[in-house]
């Protein structure tokens, strides 16, 4: 079974708001912000709502990046993760259970603590292009395989 989820990208020109995964699926790692896409919503909104959920910032403005597709080696179904670019937002930044938020420089992204497949299409989303791409994992969380396509 595919699944949707969300991922906002939290910007500014020379900073990145990562937050410390503490639990489930990608603990350990920094990431943006996001999650599943419930039944009755649309993806912006759960776009939001897990931004606000994991670090206490509410939304002001947002820009869709494009469509990440993730699969796993003997594993059934695809990870279809959409992507957001977020430069304004309101509200404080708050540790929530699921995440522990910090800024990073744009300069000192911490690559080697993050998925593998994010300096694929990291940096092209922050210069604002459209990062479309599939990545599929090996059992050893190494990708085997990917295809990225940047846009304008
Ligand atoms: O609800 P849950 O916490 O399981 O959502 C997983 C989050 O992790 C969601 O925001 C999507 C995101 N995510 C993946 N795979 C990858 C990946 O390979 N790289 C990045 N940066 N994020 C990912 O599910």
């Amino acid at each position: 079974m595919n699944k949707i989820l969300t991922l906002c990208v939290i910007a500014e020109s020379d900073r990145i708001l990562l937050g410390m995964k503490k639990r489930g699926f990608g603990a350990g790692n920094w990431n943006g912000f996001g999650g599943k896409v419930g039944a009755e919503e649309s993806i912006e909104s759960a776009a939001k709502r897990e931004v606000v959920e994991e670090c206490g910032l509410v939304v002001e403005s947002m820009k869709s990046m494009g469509v990440l597709n993730f699969t796993f080696e003997g594993q059934d179904g695809v990870l279809e993760v959409h992507l957001f670019l977020v430069d304004a937002w309101s509200g404080d930044m708050i540790e929530s259970e699921e995440m522990k938020p910090q800024w990073f420089s744009i300069d000192e992204i911490p690559y080697a603590s993050m998925w593998p497949d994010d300096e694929f299409w990291l940096p092209s989303c922050l210069a604002g292009k459209q990062c479309n791409g599939a990545f599929h994992f090996a059992t050893d969380g190494s990708i085997a395989r990917q295809t990225v396509t940047i846009g304008e």
